[in-house]
């Protein structure tokens, strides 16, 4: 932690009095609203206001600070930021979140409905997303210089409604509403180049006729917990490079002056919706390039303001994260800049790039690694494609020969380019290749998944340079994820570790291990307990409101919500519901708790069998929760539009924690860490940070279940036929029976079809392999739940267990092991 952390912080000097002043000025004075005709979007907006007001100071103050002390930065380079409401998390950073509280009282208002009024920013699709948010956190919090570039969407991830149980797509407009937070920064715009032709003059390559993009940032305000550090987010969006041209419009053109202006507008107007999957469309590629050239030039312009024109230093003082293979063509731009704009050589170029660029790769999954059509950079990028050739050039011819001389065939499965499996097919350029020979380091997300990068993903590269494949194992920023959406718990750890300077889990999560003492401390278990039924009644109410739906708080809840994937096998939980269903219809006396199975998952819109499974589960849902003869010991809610201020009601309400995706797949998660974090207990595969998890609780204390991923990779090798399991499991085979029947969607009797495809015909995701193993978990943790006792403990152990989960702690990993910053 740096020295420059003080008790008194600039923000803590307000006092509800003066915050209550500023709320007025802004309404009267910015917003133009009289005290009397505001109501709480107008007062959510005039805290804003000042809060941003405070930001803003900040990070000027900061800026300065950086500048004096000539430090290195870290740009995160990521196309998804999914950074959800802002003030309250602001407020808490801040450390006025209570006098916030008292002088809104003061107004009469009452803050949380206040904070109900901020529109959620869906910049992001799911895990990666928020991971970038996460890290923007804790890179303000431990003081580390640091930026992130990403896109200003006109339009998030698409909201989400169901009609007869299917998802519908709508819009996300969310800056219609307004958005105090980012400010425009006109003096800071960029414009950039795209198509066009290069040619050779005076020996120098010269990218010409091109058409040019403006990107114009918008800065929104980081601020880090306990702290007045503020770094900056700034996020590009595009414009047309000339403006409005008023001699069309004379000649009648009108409306082909303002098509060249919306073509450049299009660029930064929507978040492609696939988690996992890459679009492939021309439009994905330019925003790729349109943000990175823009964050390129703005960070090497920053260089030179503080560092003069001498390269010899840019790599110190500059590190470049690239978050996924999404900002991949970077490498080609940076190498682009130093050759053709600073006569720098190809050589020297490359190590400048390689000092600078490291990257983080988020996935395994072979159709998710993002490989672009040579022809279509050529035609959008035509320099950067001659320059990754001269990368890969470089690279297969010394340094592929220096490891394996003379050995072409592993030259054409190391190229950055791939060829055509059959003639006439398209050379594909590899980012994920480029982005290895690009940086000096590459991570992984997760301990188990940072070995299979390197044990099956890029062996050869692992061979080569044993130091570059590295793990840095995600973390959650402990102050959204539990301080801020679980107050009364964060109370109770503060009354019961203290809160006094020497000891500050929120900024040193490892204490929470202290918590570890009172597990078995029926007093404190009854506390934990207690905080838990509250935040089920609250959540309860929320499931009212959004489906009509009552459900008991003294159910155990339990929960599934990231995106929905066949991978991540929400239709293993569909069937382990149906046949729960089934036996209490069979024996409506069970002696068994009552369950709440709750679901939100987006599942992108060209996503058949995803959408087939929300359906079904909608479908499902509607049949169990209108029942009487199962007397309610069984619910089935899917919230809708399930998004990050979702997640901060769902999660504190948690029992259990579904995390049971098919070993190999999930390279880390996260939401399996926030719900630990808030003590629910994990029924989950030995996957992703799942592994980890396991470690830190102890096996006693997580439901794992399944096969591990050497037996997947046995089982398909030996070769596999879901068949076989259907036939030999009776309870199994009975509920897909149904699915298939057409018994829960009359109307459309096949609309399950693709989904009793996918697990009949092949079954890639084992999802029938693990079932019985599935359910035999379920049945230990309703025996558990039979017991308070153990149940609490188990509880407060998995809590109490969360210190290495903190993004604090990645991004020390990440600054120790590869920014080499701290
Ligand atoms: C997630 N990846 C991983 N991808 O699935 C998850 N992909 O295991 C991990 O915890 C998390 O990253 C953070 O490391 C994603 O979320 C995407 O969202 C995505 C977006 C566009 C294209 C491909």
């Amino acid at each position: 932690m740096s020295a420059n952390k003080t008790e008194q912080y600039a923000a803590t000097t307000l006092d509800a009095d003066r915050l209550a002043q500023s709320i007025k000025r802004h309404l009267q004075q910015s917003l133009g609203v009289d005290l009397e005709e505001a109501g709480p979007a107008e007062y959510w907006e005039a805290l804003s206001l000042v809060v941003r007001e405070l930001g803003l100071d900040l990070i000027r103050k900061t800026r300065h600070k950086e500048r004096d002390e000539k430090a290195r930065r870290v740009y995160y380079l990521s196309l998804e930021f999914l950074v959800g409401r802002l003030l309250g998390n602001n407020l808490h950073n801040l450390g006025i979140y209570k006098q916030a509280e008292e002088a809104m009282a003061n107004l009469g208002v009452n803050l949380t409905d206040v904070l109900e009024h901020e529109t959620d920013p869906a910049l992001g699709n799911g895990g990666l997303g928020r991971l970038a948010a996460c890290f923007m956190d804790s890179l303000a919090t431990l003081d580390l210089p640091a930026f992130g570039y990403g896109i200003n969407y006109r339009f998030g991830l698409f909201k989400q409604d169901f009609a007869g149980g299917k998802q519908v797509e709508s819009p996300d407009g969310w800056r219609e509403e307004s958005c105090p937070w980012g400010i425009e920064r006109p003096k800071r715009k960029q414009l950039i180049k795209l198509y066009g032709r290069v040619s050779e003059r005076a020996g120098k390559a010269v990218w010409e006729d091109t058409q040019e993009i403006l990107g114009m940032p918008w800065d929104v305000p980081v601020t880090g917990y306990g702290t007045d550090t503020v770094n900056t987010l700034r996020l590009w969006e595009s414009r047309a490079a000339e403006g409005f041209d008023l001699s069309s419009f004379d000649e009648g053109r009108y409306q082909e002056s303002r098509s060249g202006e919306i073509q450049a507008e299009n660029v930064s107007q929507v978040l492609y919706p696939n988690d996992n999957h890459p679009a492939g469309k021309e439009l994905r590629l330019i925003q790729q390039y349109f943000f990175v050239a823009c964050s390129i030039a703005d960070l090497i312009a920053r260089y030179k303001r503080e560092n003069g024109d001498n390269w010899d230093d840019f790599a110190e003082k500059v590190a470049i994260q690239l978050n996924d293979t999404h900002p991949a063509i970077a490498v080609p731009e940076l190498m682009r800049i130093l050759m053709d704009e600073e006569d720098i050589v190809f050589s020297k170029a490359l190590s400048i790039c390689r000092e600078v660029f490291s990257y983080t790769n988020h996935t395994l999954l072979p159709e998710a690694l993002e490989k672009w059509p040579q022809n279509l950079i050529t035609k959008v990028l035509p320099r950067h494609m001659q320059i990754i050739h001269m990368i890969n050039y470089h690279f297969l011819h010394t340094e592929v020969e220096a490891q394996w001389p003379g050995d072409n065939n592993m030259k054409r499965r190391l190229s950055i380019i791939e060829e055509p499996e059959r003639p006439g097919g398209q050379q594909m350029v590899r980012m994920a290749y480029l982005s290895v020979v690009g940086s000096h380091k590459v991570n992984g997300v997760a301990a188990l998944h940072s070995g299979l990068v390197k044990t099956t993903l890029f062996p050869e590269f692992n061979e080569m340079w044993p130091d570059k494949l590295v793990n840095v194992t995600n973390g959650v920023t402990p102050r959204r994820w539990l301080d801020y959406c679980n107050p009364e718990l964060a109370k109770l750890i503060d009354d019961t570790i203290g809160n006094d300077g020497k000891v500050d889990w929120r900024r040193n999560l490892s204490q929470l291990d202290a918590i570890n003492a009172y597990a078995d401390d029926p007093a404190f278990q009854k506390k934990f307990a207690a905080i838990k039924h509250d935040n089920k009644i609250r959540f309860a109410a929320v499931v009212k409101e959004l489906c009509n739906i009552d459900i008991s708080p003294d159910a155990i809840f339990d929960v599934q919500i990231k995106r929905l994937h066949e991978y991540k096998r929400q239709q293993l939980n569909l069937l382990h519901i149906m046949a729960l269903y089934r036996r209490l219809l069979d024996n409506p006396d069970l002696d068994v708790p009552q369950r709440v199975f709750i679901f939100g998952a987006k599942a992108a819109p060209g996503y058949k069998v995803a959408k087939t499974i929300i359906h079904a589960i909608n479908r499902v849902a509607e049949r169990v929760n209108n029942d009487r003869r199962i007397k309610d010991k069984l619910k089935v809610v899917f919230l809708p539009n399930y998004r990050i201020t979702l997640a901060e009601k769902i999660i504190p309400a948690a029992d259990v924690s579904e995390q049971i995706s098919t070993a190999g797949f999930e390279a880390s998660g996260t939401g399996n860490m926030k719900f630990a974090l808030n003590g629910a207990l994990t029924v989950g595969t030995l996957d992703g940070a799942n592994v980890e998890i396991a470690e830190e609780v102890g096996d006693d204390n997580i439901f794992i279940y399944g096969l591990t991923v050497d037996e997947v990779a046995e089982l398909r090798h030996r070769g596999y036929n879901p068949k076989d399991v259907y036939n030999s499991n009776a309870e199994l085979k009975a509920v897909i029976d149904w699915l298939a029947s057409g018994d829960l969607c009359p109307e459309e009797p096949d609309a399950f079809r693709p989904l009793v495809d996918s697990l009949l015909g092949g079954d890639y995701f084992l999802t029938l392999v693990d079932y019985q193993a599935y359910s035999d978990a379920h049945d230990k943790i309703v025996a558990t739940w039979k017991k308070p006792e153990l149940w609490w403990k188990k509880a407060i152990i998995n809590t109490a267990s969360m210190g290495k989960f903190s993004s604090d702690r990645s991004i020390m990993d990440y600054a120790k092991t590869i920014w080499n910053m701290a």
